[in-house]
């Protein structure tokens, strides 16, 4: 079965998804200059790509049916934090806490709250590094706080939410058992497979600085 809003709480919903869309335009603004400055002038890539989406609604409605809420817009304001989501991927998995760290410094902007599903994985075997940040808008003689929920993870990381996002949509949340210990026992090795493909990482690293110190005698 699928939930809507009615359409008078449609008509709603479309008069303040323009402002999570200029809240996500004010964040990603930010990011790309620092993804810019990582990449041009500090020889440093621990940003792959930035995604940004603004939630459906038939995703808002679904999501406040889960919650057990009315689908109204006033509860989708009220209780939805990701109506406006960014995805950041990341080469290594310690990238990761480099940027959140960077995100933590930005100016203007409030961290309301922060998941670390890498060190503590969900068990359905989800890792990921999650913040809700709070930006200021402001237009025409107001300001108003959007909140932007900021995902940060590897590609191995995203290649596995994405196919675990798609297993649950097709068994409408219910993954048999045999699957979910499948895609478990997959994500260990998926951070297994991170951590190995970093310590060559490393090791490159570590070569290339030899050789540069051996052309700097
Ligand atoms: P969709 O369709 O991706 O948007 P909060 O946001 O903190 O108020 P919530 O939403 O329970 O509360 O937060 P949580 O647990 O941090 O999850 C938020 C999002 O993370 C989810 O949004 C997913 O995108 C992703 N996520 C969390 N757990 C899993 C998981 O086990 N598997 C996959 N594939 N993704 C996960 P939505 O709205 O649930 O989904």
């Amino acid at each position: 079965m699928s939930v809507r809003f009615s359409n008078e709480e449609f008509a709603r919903v479309k008069q303040f998804v323009p402002i999570y869309e200029w809240g996500l335009q004010i964040l990603m603004t930010k990011l790309n200059i620092i993804h810019e400055d990582l990449k041009n002038f500090q020889d440093n890539s621990a940003i792959d790509h930035i995604r940004s989406r603004i939630k459906a609604p038939e995703s808002m409605a679904e999501k406040l049916h889960k919650m057990g809420l009315d689908i109204t817009a006033d509860n989708a304001k009220k209780h939805l934090r990701d109506i406006a989501g960014i995805r950041i991927i990341c080469p290594f998995a310690t990238d990761i806490y480099f940027l959140a760290d960077i995100l933590r410094s930005l100016p203007d902007v409030r961290i309301v709250n922060e998941k670390d599903f890498i060190s503590k994985p969900k068990p359905s075997g989800y890792r990921s590094y999650h913040l809700i940040m709070e930006i200021p808008v402001f237009f025409s003689g107001k300001t108003e706080d959007v909140m932007v929920e900021v995902q940060i993870r590897t590609e191995a990381m995203n290649f596995w939410a994405t196919l675990e996002h798609k297993a649950r949509y097709k068994y409408r949340e219910h993954i048999p058992a045999h699957l979910s210990d499948e895609l478990v026992v997959i994500a260990d090795k998926i951070a297994e497979l991170d951590n190995r493909m970093f310590l060559i990482h490393e090791i490159i690293s570590l070569i290339n600085q030899d050789s540069l110190d051996f052309y700097d005698r």
